[in-house]
């Protein structure tokens, strides 16, 4: 036998999972839903009152997408669906005329309220947008607070200094992760390249974007961000991970070489967008350190899988210093 054969026989011809898939996915799909829907995606997560709350991206059959929340106790069953749509493009607000898209969900306890930072798809293209919620019924819009393209975007839940932190992509000569300051959460400014896509064969070489919203931790801020190559069949979406600098987050501590989760089961590889993993937003259990990560599958169900912070933490902290 020789070594390559040893390591199969061995079991060591697989890479550890972080996070692991509960194994009765996907939780949500458009056949859940209490009304008709193409299908159900990219949710961000929180809690809320006790329990998990997503707010998922529904697409209709125009093509158009608007947020809808769905509620659960344990986080994984028993989800209460709003009738209706949550959150719906408004009227008043062109740049949401071709749906609201991809949200990310941070508590902000200085406002006591939840920042919702969202893609809105204007007949311009993406752009992103901001809404404040105390109760997810009512949303308070701030509208469009970076112009397009620009998508993949999560604020801080504190201010850095007097400065609020937001993390975004904006489509330039490439796809790169920027953050950017504001003193009023409206006017952003002193734009800084975050996360760059690597190029190349990387498997995040096309495109970088963040996914869930900033988590802090002991270690500093664990981010997560899906990366995409460019492939003969079309891209794939994958996850990578980054620590950022508690009281800088400017400063990037560590990022992961290799991707820690993509495409895999079947309804990862085959739906209306093959090869895509986009979880838009997770949940800790502060008690036994779980953390919970909801993605979208292939564009078209939404699905959960699990890690322990501490070992997503001893993974991060053994990656390079970029
Ligand atoms: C991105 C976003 C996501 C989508 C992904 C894969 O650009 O539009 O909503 O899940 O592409 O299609």
């Amino acid at each position: 036998m020789n070594h390559f054969e040893t390591r199969l026989r061995a079991g060591h011809n697989t890479y550890k999972e972080l996070f692991r898939r509960y194994p009765f996915n996907p939780i949500l799909t458009a056949k859940d839903w209490p009304y008709p829907v193409n299908v159900v995606l990219n949710p961000a997560a929180t809690m809320f009152n006790g329990k998990v709350l997503l707010l998922a991206r529904v697409e209709d059959r125009r093509g158009f997408s608007h947020l809808t929340k769905a509620v659960s106790d344990d986080g994984v069953s028993n989800w209460i669906i709003d009738k209706s749509p949550t959150m719906a493009p408004d009227p008043d607000h062109p740049e949401e005329a071709w749906g609201i898209e991809d949200p990310r969900i941070t508590y902000i306890p200085e406002l006591k309220k939840y920042a919702i930072v969202y893609t809105a798809y204007s007949k311009s293209g993406a752009v992103v947008s901001m809404a404040m919620t105390e109760d997810f019924e009512h949303f308070e819009r701030l509208g469009a607070i970076m112009p397009p393209e620009d998508k993949d975007a999560t604020i801080f839940p504190r201010r850095f200094g007097n400065r609020w932190m937001l993390i975004h992509r904006p489509i330039e000569r490439g796809a790169n992760i920027w953050i950017s300051c504001s003193e009023n959460l409206r006017y952003w400014g002193d734009h800084n390249i975050l996360i760059n896509s690597r190029g190349g064969s990387w498997w995040d070489g096309w495109k970088v974007g963040v996914c869930a919203q900033p988590l802090e931790t002991p270690e500093g801020w664990l981010l997560m961000y899906h990366g995409v190559r460019q492939t003969a069949s079309g891209a794939v979406y994958r996850l990578g991970l980054a620590l950022l600098d508690r009281d800088d987050p400017l400063k990037v501590l560590h990022r992961s070489d290799e991707w820690i989760f993509g495409p895999q089961e079947v309804y990862e590889k085959e739906g209306d967008v093959q090869d895509v993993v986009f979880p838009c937003g997770w949940v800790l259990d502060k008690e036994t350190g779980k953390i919970k990560m909801y993605y979208g599958a292939a564009d078209t169900c939404i699905a959960l899988a699990t890690a322990s912070l501490d070992e997503v933490l001893d993974y991060i902290l053994s990656c390079p210093v970029p």
